[in-house]
């Protein structure tokens, strides 16, 4: 456990007994910090109470006494209303602070990197620590990714922690100057939690908060928002920023246009990789990603040969165009993690005949935006509570069959797919939807999906050949 003795007799106040907090209340109680600690829900006091956590009720306690307030990352504190708690926290001039904050308080000599984005963040996250873990560097991954900060290991000197930052995090953030920070993309999220665009743009930009000389900024060239953050950073001048793109040649960044990953990092390009081999990394905001990671690896000082290798043997993350199986040729992809048309859209664009599984609880506009894939759509077959307005959607488009529930679904998937016999065929979870109306959350969803396809009768064969080659364009 990350020692938090320096806190030793101080009382820190907790809100919110989730994941997060629950995973820093342990911390500090076990450092000899007084800690109050408390949650809305009865539920997770009973909890923390039956784990041994006191608990004090931060509504009516003294706010004189705290030195500063732990806050779990959902817990709003500005938008669209603070928090009662945290009003009365500031209104005392006790300090609101994330975990990873404390994490940073608490191990001074580790390295940090932070990635955010609104997409893909996961994805570079998991990539960079695969990387630098398979290169023999002592590496400890977590934060939005899923594991809280203190659930993560101590770390010696040299040793690296690799944090996904979100938004809410990153306004918890005060004092941590990342060695190298990744911001890949901004487009519109979690507008409501910060006021709207320029909020919860400001929060992104935090990822940069603190840095100077010897620091590295990694920023995505490929949105307007984010170009703008990079013309802003190059023009301070007072660290090292690397551009990166997906889409085009950029001078003295990395970039992979096509697949072609480049390094023009140090003043003339070097071709490093065809990210087409790289099976688990298809399409191109995957290839966004890598060169996110290979510009973050370089900079924690690691060669080229061993980041291409890395990017080689990334073993992909669950959910996430997850190959779960090959079965008659044709791959079982699980993207339950798109509950979005935007994420899903980027799933389309890596298969060329695509027997394809959506549906769920339905977001706001649908499937509109998706028009473009749908000529690769062999077959829609459509779940939950979506089923109705996206078979209207696709009416007269994509052929469809509305199947009420995933195993249904991937029943008959499959039993086309077979009969059609299509060259590059792939039946793809990728659903453009929430998954509260027939699963706990989108991974419940996914597992679901992998288990369903585990009882379909036929063998696991190899990778087909058209998944190494998924995201397509011919390399130039
Ligand atoms: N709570 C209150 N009062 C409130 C609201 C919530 O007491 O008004 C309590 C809830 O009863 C619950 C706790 O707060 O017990 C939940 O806290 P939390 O929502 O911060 O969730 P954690 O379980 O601590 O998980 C958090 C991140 N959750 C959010 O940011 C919403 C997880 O990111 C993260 O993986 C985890 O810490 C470990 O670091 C999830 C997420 O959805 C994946 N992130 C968003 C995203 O990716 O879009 C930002």
């Amino acid at each position: 456990m990350i020692d938090l003795s320096f806190l030793s007799g101080l009382t820190i106040a907790v809100l919110g007994l989730g994941k997060s907090g629950m995973s820093a209340a342990r911390a500090l109680h076990a450092g000899g910090a007084d800690v109050w600690a408390w949650d809305d829900s009865e539920d997770r006091r009973s909890a923390a109470r039956a784990a041994g956590i006191p608990l004090g009720d931060l509504c009516t306690c003294n706010w004189r006494e705290p030195a500063s307030l732990v806050l779990s990352p959902g817990i709003p504190h500005t938008h669209p209303a603070p928090h009662p708690v945290a009003v009365l926290a500031k209104s005392h001039g006790c300090e609101i602070i994330g975990d990873v904050e404390l994490l940073a308080r608490a191990q001074r000599n580790a390295q940090y990197i932070g990635i955010t984005g609104t997409n893909g963040k996961s994805t570079t996250t998991a990539l960079i620590a695969h990387i630098l873990a398979a290169a023999g560097r002592d590496v400890a991954v977590g934060g939005n990714l899923g594991t809280p900060a203190f659930d993560l290991v101590p770390l010696e000197a040299g040793g690296i922690y690799v944090l996904e930052m979100s938004s809410y995090q990153l306004e918890l953030t005060l004092s941590i100057a990342f060695d190298v920070a990744v911001l890949l993309n901004v487009s519109a999220d979690h507008l409501e939690r910060h006021g709207g665009m320029a909020g919860y743009t400001a929060a992104k930009r935090l990822i940069f908060r603190n840095q100077g000389a010897g620091n590295t900024a990694v920023v995505g060239v490929d949105d307007e928002i984010s170009r703008g953050i990079f013309a802003d950073l190059s023009a301070a001048a007072d660290r090292i920023v690397v551009p990166i793109s997906s889409q085009r040649a950029c001078a003295g960044g990395v970039y992979a246009p096509a697949g072609a990953l480049t390094d023009d990092s140090e003043g003339g390009a070097v071709r490093i990789l065809d990210l087409r081999e790289a099976a688990t990394l298809p399409g191109a905001h995957n290839w966004q990603n890598a060169a996110a990671a290979y510009a973050a690896s370089k900079a924690a000082g690691l060669d080229p040969s061993d980041i291409a290798a890395g990017l080689r043997s990334y073993p992909g993350l669950p959910h996430r165009q997850e190959v779960v199986a090959v079965i008659e040729g044709i791959a079982y992809i699980n993207d339950s993690k798109a509950t979005n048309v935007d994420a899903a859209g980027k799933a389309l664009a890596c298969y060329e005949t695509i027997y394809w599984i959506a549906g769920g609880r339905p977001k706001e506009g649908g499937l509109a935006g998706l028009e473009s894939w749908f000529r690769k759509i062999a077959h829609a077959y459509l779940i939950g509570e979506a089923e109705a307005a996206f078979a209207a959607a696709l009416d007269g488009k994509v052929p469809l069959t509305r199947c009420g529930d995933l195993a249904s679904a991937v029943g008959k998937a499959r039993q086309l797919a077979e009969q059609e016999r299509r060259p590059g065929a792939v039946v793809l979870l990728s659903p453009a939807c929430a998954s509260f109306d027939q699963f706990s959350d989108f991974e419940a969803r996914g597992n679901a999906f992998r288990a369903i396809v585990e009882t379909l009768p036929g063998a696991r064969g190899a990778m087909p050949a058209h998944l190494a080659q998924a995201g397509g364009s011919t390399l130039q």
